[in-house]
């Protein structure tokens, strides 16, 4: 089997956004596009002679290519063994967890996470180093720096790898080992949770559960976790058969994009738990009977259940949160006496934190949710974290929220997404707001007095490397704050981020719908940032 060294021209777009690089599977299929990605990430590490690296999708279109392309420039770039899931098929928190059980040098993601799938949509790619998780700037730089200036790949002539079946193969020199996407990752699980009243819980007869995988990887996860070792009714996971284009859905799970779901819980005779995950498993979304936990709750309240769970029975080191996620976790935190970060967007920057061992539980208003279990975010861990605490508690979804808001108080959150604006607009939006925040600081809007404005910037406390403009944020001297970001997963335009915030301790005001409760901010972020005359547009794509 030959190696070829193939030439190539550099492209000049491929800097990696929050999470790797996400473009159209149009612009992947390009000549030599994904190539020259690949050969960048390889070109950007080092001491990777010999050693293992994990390989893996959430199996939307494209992924078979991707994987086939991806195993052979493994092999002719000295890698010594890959561990491939089986049908190129793994989630993003079950590669985490494979690279870190079998001590790998590193991982390849191919993901656009909650993105659309199929040949007009999208795809992506994300390098994972040696802790299980996404690389950090300084690595994600430098494949976008090799990116700019490569003019070669290495690649070596071999036919396909089977990856239908389980078992070692030889490539060159290389070992592919196609491997079990489940049993590692249900093994983990099974480690951290209380499987015994989770079972009596969903085979009680008195409880019913439905999650929606929307056709993306969880699929076989759930029904291996909650049909086949909790008991749960056949039935349970619904859309559960991973597809290429993810049945057509957007595998976003939210009350816009997983309204199949949304319906059955706001339905009549509704089960009482309901939970969804996106493409490629790392996100969640927790619902109760006619209730949504908004994501910045419900990390609130695994933080203030955790002893519940057998895994962090003995409490949290401490607990972190990316900038734009609502304080309701900050006052878990002050309760229990821990620390509590705030870090950018982004789960690369929880990394440290988790492997320093200042943080144990992490999350994100964009329904993420994790621990030091992995280096990712991890839907089904968030779902089973869940059933652990109803299991424990008995009580209900709503009760147990009801109750966290009468113990901590309620931070009323919202975020609006503005999808697809045109950039220019979205970057001209962002510089008038940049503009003002020097002459913010006491200004007064209506009832609100801005207490502090700026472009948020991060000092990472374990390395000191810091990542500067990082959304806008104005501060209201009564807690409540308005923070404007650019996404940066999308694949078309701009997404401009409105994250909203009011605390209310209150008990009597916590009953409000958080669109009414946050109404006078909505339009105060309209009058800041002049979203309808920059973006043209009358009100949000989706509302969260
Ligand atoms: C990724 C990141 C998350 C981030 C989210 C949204 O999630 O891992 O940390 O919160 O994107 O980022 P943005 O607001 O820049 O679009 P995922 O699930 O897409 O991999």
């Amino acid at each position: 089997m030959n190696i070829r060294t193939v030439s190539t021209q550099a492209f000049t777009d491929q800097k990696p956004g929050t999470s790797g690089l996400r473009k159209k599977v149009k612009t992947f299929q390009q000549p030599h596009y994904l190539e020259n990605f690949v050969q960048s990430i390889f070109d950007s590490l080092e001491g990777y002679q010999g050693q293992t690296l994990v390989l893996g999708g959430d199996g939307r279109f494209y992924n078979r290519e991707a994987i086939q392309i991806i195993l052979k420039m493994a092999a002719a770039n000295g890698f010594g063994r890959v561990l491939v899931g089986e049908k190129g098929i793994l989630s993003t928190p079950a590669l985490s967890c494979i690279v870190r059980k079998y001590k790998a040098f590193g991982g390849i993601i191919l993901s656009a996470s909650h993105n659309p799938a199929g040949p007009d949509e999208d795809f992506g790619i994300k390098y994972n180093t040696d802790n299980g998780g996404p690389a950090p700037e300084k690595i994600t730089e430098a494949i976008y720096n090799r990116s700019k200036t490569i003019d070669a790949y290495k690649i070596l002539e071999a036919e396909d790898v089977n990856l239908e079946k389980l078992g070692s193969f030889e490539l060159g020199s290389m070992t592919v080992q196609v491997i079990d996407s489940v049993a590692d990752y249900v093994e983990l699980m099974q480690s951290l949770f209380d499987f015994g009243s989770i079972r009596q819980l969903l085979t009680s007869g008195n409880f019913r559960m439905c999650m929606d995988s929307l056709h993306a990887v969880t699929g076989p996860y759930a029904y291996a976790l909650f049909e086949q070792c909790l008991g749960a009714p056949a039935g349970t996971v619904h859309n559960g058969k991973p597809l290429e284009d993810f049945g057509g859905g957007h595998p976003d799970p939210n009350l816009v994009y997983a309204h199949e779901l949304v319906d059955i819980l706001f339905g009549d005779n509704p089960p009482d738990f309901g939970a969804a995950s996106d493409g490629d498993g790392d996100r969640n979304m927790i619902l109760g009977r006619n209730f949504f936990v908004t994501p910045s709750d419900s990390l609130a309240v695994l933080a203030a259940n955790a002893k519940l769970v057998p895994a962090y029975s003995s409490g949290l080191a401490g607990v972190a949160r990316s900038m734009p996620t609502s304080a309701a976790v900050d006052r878990v935190a002050v309760s229990e006496g821990i620390d509590c970060y705030e870090t950018p967007t982004g789960w690369k920057f929880f990394g440290n934190l988790l492997d320093a061992g200042k943080v144990t539980l992490c999350g994100e208003e964009s329904f993420g949710t994790g621990s030091d279990h992995v280096r990712e975010k991890d839907g089904l861990w968030a779902v089973l974290f869940w059933l652990n605490i109803l299991a424990s508690r008995k009580q209900s979804v709503e009760e147990i929220v009801r109750e966290h808001w009468k113990t901590y108080g309620r931070n009323y959150y919202s975020r609006h997404d503005y999808e697809a604006v045109e950039t220019l607009e979205a970057n001209t939006l962002m510089e008038n707001l940049r503009e003002q925040l020097s002459t913010m600081k006491g200004k007064q809007f209506g009832k609100y007095q801005v207490e502090y404005a700026d472009d948020f910037s991060y000092t990472d406390p374990v390395d000191g490397s810091i990542s500067q403009n990082q959304g806008i944020r104005i501060g209201f001297t009564d807690g409540s704050r308005i923070v404007f970001r650019l996404s940066g997963t999308g694949t078309q335009g701009a997404t401009l981020r409105v994250y909203l915030e009011s605390y209310e301790p209150d008990s009597t005001k916590h009953h409000l719908d958080p669109q009414q409760g946050l109404a006078e901010l909505i339009t105060l972020a309209d009058e800041i940032a002049q979203i309808k005359a920059n973006t043209g547009r009358d009100q949000p794509t989706v509302i969260t």
